[in-house]
């Protein structure tokens, strides 16, 4: 049994000093993979649109969307045409009317190229092309005639960062 547990106890100090070795070995690694993420920010303004429609940033940085509208948004992407990770993502983003007056945000980072598609399900929808499409008269941007037609969505751009990276 003393034995036992003085194996044990071996087998434990062993774990965690390669547990601190990996710890050192992967931190710098990781930090010079990826440049100093950058934050940029998608609005999400009354009308029920994201603004910017399109963004191109760098991998490693993160986007943050600031829904200032009173109702809740979304941001919801389709495996269909997401490369840039976060698939299968359904996230709500709270409107000030049920985030005690303040505006709602969520971050994504984006580690790796490629290209995130998503749009809010409330204000759109996915068509059977996988197209976004207003989803009736009471969702996507209606103009003074009162036609819908655009869907909430929008577009992020991950482009790889190393050439940046040398400079
Ligand atoms: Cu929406």
């Amino acid at each position: 049994m003393r034995r036992f547990m003085r194996r044990t106890s071996l087998v434990v100090a062993l774990l965690v000093s390669l547990a601190a070795v990996v710890t050192l070995v992967a931190s710098p690694g990781g930090a010079s993979s990826h440049h100093h993420g950058d934050n940029h920010v998608v609005n999400i303004p009354d009308t029920d649109k994201f603004v910017p429609f399109h963004l191109t940033i760098n991998a490693g940085d993160t986007v943050t969307w600031v829904n200032s509208d009173t109702d809740k948004h979304s941001v919801v992407s389709d495996d269909a045409f997401n490369d840039a990770g976060h698939n299968g993502l359904v996230h709500i983003i709270l409107g000030t009317d049920d985030n005690n007056g303040q505006n709602g945000t969520f971050t994504l980072e984006f580690d790796h190229p490629g290209t995130f598609v998503y749009y809010c399900m409330f204000h759109a929808k996915l068509d059977t092309d996988n197209q976004p499409i207003a989803p009736g008269p009471d969702g996507g941007i209606q103009d003074n005639n009162g036609n819908f037609g655009t869907p909430m969505s929008g577009v992020i751009t991950v482009v790889d960062n190393q050439n940046q990276n040398e400079q």
